[in-house]
């Protein structure tokens, strides 16, 4: 029995090695995504956004004990270095998340954020392909929001969760990172602070100030693939305290209205589809990197593109001849 085979039924030390070998993006890798592919499609994947030291991975301590109680199973992936599920934190969070580490019911994995060669995105993409397969209804991502790395998480979860902390000026900071664009739910957590009633209108405002339907078009989705119904989703600004377990319940069932809100309005097919776009799109590249890498090399493809600098040749046929050279059969020697 294979180790896809082997995960499926419930092998925990399987799960692991699985991950691993598809977290390093390895040829096994590949072949057990493939073989697990079927199986995805099942899980509800909700990706935790927002600065450092918002509160994310407390929050997300929080939520998975509430997931865990509704729905039974509930797996975790930290792309977050600093996260306390990697070791990274100071000693009191890592002690509140320890009995979560032992919980039967929750499952966490934290990406080493080197190593695959499709990058962060792609190696999170491939880990949360695992964990749909394998059953697990709820999958939480927890990322950093900062870069378009982390914009890009959009591209493999349903539903995105911004969180905030009072008085960092961090609603700015989401507004320039493109993230208030690609929020489904905006979360203030340690609403426990005096600032927090002035971060929530301040974001209160920053969401009136978006352009009416908006919502998700930051991902880079075309106008054609809108949807016929209309937006109907009016993104929700809630308050938590994580580490008193306040607001987590109402969070969690704003988690899903937003869910239901995607099976009704037809939004989940379009997600479904764009995702799949994506995927291709990044295998395409992948495989067309990996080509590239055989047949011209790096020096190759420098000296080229030191050719277009020197304006020897212009950029369209340089990449023309790129392309001609990767298609070329290879020759009998
Ligand atoms: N006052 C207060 N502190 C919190 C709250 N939630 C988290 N923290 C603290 O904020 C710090 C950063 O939390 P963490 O969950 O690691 O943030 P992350 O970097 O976004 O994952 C930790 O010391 C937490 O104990 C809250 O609701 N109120
Ligand atoms: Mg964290």
């Amino acid at each position: 029995m294979g180790l896809a085979e082997a995960a499926l039924q419930g092998d925990r030390r399987a799960m692991a090695r699985l991950l691993s070998w598809v977290e390093n993006g390895s040829l096994e890798g590949q072949q057990a995504l493939a073989t697990l592919f079927p199986h995805t499609g099942k899980a509800h994947i909700i990706g935790i956004t927002g600065s450092p030291g918002a509160g994310k991975s407390t929050l997300l301590n929080q939520l998975a004990r509430e997931f865990r109680d509704r729905d039974g199973q509930v797996a975790i992936v930290a792309v977050d270095p600093s996260s306390p599920f990697t070791g990274g934190a100071l000693l009191g969070d890592r002690l509140r998340m320890r009995d979560l580490v032992t919980d039967p019911h929750i499952f966490i994995r934290s990406m080493a954020s080197r190593g695959h060669p499709g990058g962060v995105a792609h190696a999170t993409r491939d880990v949360v392909t695992v964990l749909d397969a394998l059953g697990f209804p709820l999958i939480l991502v927890e990322t950093v929001g900062a870069g378009q790395a982390q914009v890009e998480v959009a591209r493999v979860v349903h539903t995105v969760v911004l969180v905030e902390a009072p008085g960092m000026g961090d609603e700015i900071q989401a507004l320039k990172a493109g993230l208030m664009e690609i929020a489904d739910i905006i979360v203030v957590n340690k609403a426990d602070r005096p600032e927090a009633k002035q971060t929530v209108k301040s974001l209160q405002s920053l969401r009136t100030s978006l352009p009416a339907g908006h919502h998700g078009f930051g991902t880079g989705i075309s106008v054609e693939e809108a949807p016929v119904v209309p937006v109907g989703w009016e993104v929700p600004i809630l308050q938590t305290i994580a580490l008193e377990n306040e607001g987590v319940f109402e969070l969690t069932n704003a988690i899903k209205q937003h869910y239901d809100y995607l099976k009704n309005s037809g939004r989940w097919d379009l997600l479904l589809r764009q995702h799949a776009e994506a995927e291709v799109e990044a295998w395409l590249q992948r495989h067309f990197q990996q080509l590239l890498n055989q047949k011209i090399g790096d020096t190759g493809y420098k000296a080229l593109v030191d050719a277009v600098v020197r304006h020897e040749i212009d950029p369209a046929k340089a990449a023309a001849q790129l392309l001609e050279a990767v298609t070329r059969p290879v020759s009998k020697a």
